[in-house]
């Protein structure tokens, strides 16, 4: 079964002013359209039409670069989408408070850090954090469209919070302010969500 563009959990224009209209309807519409028909094609007629998306990052040193630069992009776009919503940002409760806490001191300091992550890829990339293979959380930030899923990834994990750094995120509102986008990000971010995955990835 080919992959398919997931629908937007929530209108274009839900994340202003920190996500603008336009920028939403061209990353989604036309970006993360691009990278599902190009995954969809450089996977036709192999093995791999078979697999899930996550399974394909798994062994992404199996595969061609495309399928790495559009299976990575439809995975972490698709991630990307859930992990913001409107009516959101403020701060995580419960476990996932708790985690934050033990592995950076605080969530500022958190937020510091992978504020860090995000403003110094140099070039196209995303910031992460991630829960690693013994539960702990990590900051990692990838290169182009990789993710901590891929057997290639410095630091390997299950993302659970994913800023996208490439330009086409914030060039159209904030033009190469890059750290104030990322300063903004936090306004968006959806904690339920995040500690939703939080607590699937730690089973
Ligand atoms: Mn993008």
């Amino acid at each position: 079964m080919a992959f398919e563009l997931p629908a937007l959990p929530y209108a274009t224009n839900a994340l202003e002013p920190h996500v603008d209209t336009k920028t939403m309807e061209i990353h989604h519409g036309k970006h993360h359209q691009a990278y599902v028909t190009n995954l969809n094609n450089a996977i036709a007629g192999t093995d791999a039409e078979k697999l899930s998306i996550e399974d394909i990052c798994k062994n992404i040193s199996k595969y061609p670069v495309a399928v790495r630069n559009n299976g990575g992009g439809h995975y972490n776009h698709s991630l990307f989408w859930t992990i913001m919503g409107p009516n959101a940002g403020g701060a995580p409760g419960g476990d996932l408070a708790d985690a934050i806490n033990a592995a950076f001191g605080s969530l500022d300091e958190f937020k510091k850090q992978f504020a860090q992550a995000a403003t110094t890829r140099f070039g196209s990339g995303w910031a992460w954090l991630l829960v690693t293979a013994d539960g702990k959380l990590a900051i990692s930030s990838t290169p182009n469209q990789d993710n901590p899923l891929m057997d290639i990834a410095d630091v390997k994990g299950t993302p659970i919070l994913g800023c996208d750094v490439w330009e086409h995120a914030y060039y159209l509102h904030y033009q190469n302010r890059r750290p104030d986008y990322v300063t903004a990000f936090w306004n968006v971010v959806n904690w339920n969500k995040v500690a939703e995955l939080y607590k699937a990835a730690k089973k």
